[in-house]
């Protein structure tokens, strides 16, 4: 095991810059709100510019709200090594997710700029835009449109408070109408590599600071509009309601069940957010909606169990004479991380004295996207108790520093030419 004091990169440059991060949107003691694309975040991404310039990187924010550090490589033109995540939170978030990332390959790069070290390719370090996906209900928007994935009604998508997504890039400082212009050209992005906290319990039960990330599920977000009839609660009889909430919480019922018929399967379903109209207590409910993030790393799986959900809809709205329509947010594929980039990962993590394990990700990252256009990997590092997206999420000063090492190792040798 690497003894802390073994590591090349600054400890207490990283932790100091962490600490100062979570200051931007501090929610209580340990919390953070920053949401993507607003006031805050945009004076975190100054903070981080100035950190990343400080490092020995050149900055720009492209039109897609991503933050980007480059640090030059011997041959400029060579297809850039990619490494980053998000600083974007959950409205009640921990301070560590897609943080760590971001500053540990600030970190590694600033390692690599104090030893006079110039690798062969160039590194980018990306703190993307939006990848939570909470706000506009639709995430890993900078990923996206990095790789060429945004679809056509991202400008559109408004926030709870009917901004859209196009006021809120113009508000950053951004121009909407040249988000085409973040697209990197085929074949420019040579790999590309993320370090995470864990976001689960697995690296804290088998006692390592790190583990090795062999594949992401992907995750399907649908919202479920459910409509009836409202009434008055005190005279419509129980047999002649149209009660949008009984039919909505039924499909619910029957979205767990469904998500958890097989015992052996890695889906996992949630629905986080749920409007009720009118929201009056002695009015029968007429309308409601909810949401669904389904994920799996078995896409053939997912897929059926979302035909299963969509016949349950079906069969309880004409139960109830509601009436139901299912809008598709996201959908991602699943994806398995390159072969010689967790090659990578080990061996370095084995000089380090490490028995990182491997494991697949539940949570979706930048990487999953960052696939489609690239190899990847990514490291991750254990979170206390796997908590996160909660204001109790934790990672250790000495298991983030240790990350760090791994990450700036693995980076130099991805950033070398007979790398693969
Ligand atoms: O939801 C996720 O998996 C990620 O943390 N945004
Ligand atoms: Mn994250
Ligand atoms: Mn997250």
């Amino acid at each position: 095991m690497v003894i802390t004091n073994e590591l090349t990169i600054n400890k207490k440059r990283l932790n100091r810059n962490m600490e100062q991060l979570a200051e931007f949107g501090k929610l209580g003691d340990t919390g953070v709100c920053r949401p993507t694309l607003s006031a805050i975040e945009k004076q975190a991404f100054a903070k981080v510019a100035e950190w990343m310039e400080a490092a020995g990187m050149t900055t720009r924010l492209d039109n897609c709200g991503n933050l980007i550090g480059r640090k030059e490589g011997k041959d400029p033109e060579a297809p850039v090594v990619m490494t980053g995540s998000h600083i974007d939170s959950q409205p009640n978030g921990g301070r560590f997710d897609g943080t760590s990332g971001v500053l540990c390959s600030v970190e590694a790069i600033h390692t690599m700029s104090e030893k006079g070290i110039i690798p062969d390719r160039p590194i980018e370090v990306v703190s993307f835009c939006d990848e939570e996906g909470w706000r506009f209900n639709k995430g890993l928007f900078g990923s996206r449109g990095i790789t060429g994935n945004l679809d056509a009604d991202e400008l559109n998508r408004k926030d709870k408070d009917g901004i859209t997504r196009e006021q809120a890039l113009r508000d950053f400082g951004c121009d909407p109408e040249k988000i085409t212009e973040s697209v990197y050209p085929p074949g420019s992005i040579h790999s590309y590599i993320e370090l995470h906290i864990e976001q689960g319990p697995l690296l804290e039960k088998v006692n390592q600071p790190l583990g090795i990330v062999t594949g992401i599920a992907g995750p399907l977000w649908l919202t479920v509009k459910v409509k009836g009839f409202a009434g008055h609660a005190g005279t419509v009889p129980m047999d002649m309601r149209q009660d949008a909430l009984a039919g909505a919480s039924e499909m619910i019922i029957a979205f767990n069940e469904i998500v958890k018929q097989d015992p052996a399967s890695t889906t996992v379903g949630t629905v986080g957010d749920l409007k009720v109209s009118p929201g009056s207590r002695n009015v029968i409910p007429d309308e409601v909606e909810f949401t669904i993030d389904m994920r799996d790393i078995d896409k053939d799986r997912r897929n059926m169990y979302e035909q299963q959900l969509r016949e349950s809809c079906r069969n309880i709205a004409e139960k109830h004479s509601l009436t139901v329509e299912i809008i598709e947010d996201q959908r991602t594929d699943p994806s398995y991380c390159s072969s010689w980039i967790k090659e990578v990962i080990r061996s370095e993590s084995m000089d380090m004295g490490l028995d990182a394990p491997k494991m697949m990700s539940g949570a979706f990252h930048d990487a999953l996207i960052m696939s489609s256009v690239s190899d990847y990997g990514m490291i991750f590092v254990r979170c206390k108790d796997g908590i996160s997206h909660n204001p109790e999420e934790y990672a250790s000063q000495d298991d983030l520093a240790v990350g760090a090492e791994l990450l700036y190792r693995t980076l130099l040798k991805m950033a070398q030419h007979e790398a693969h």
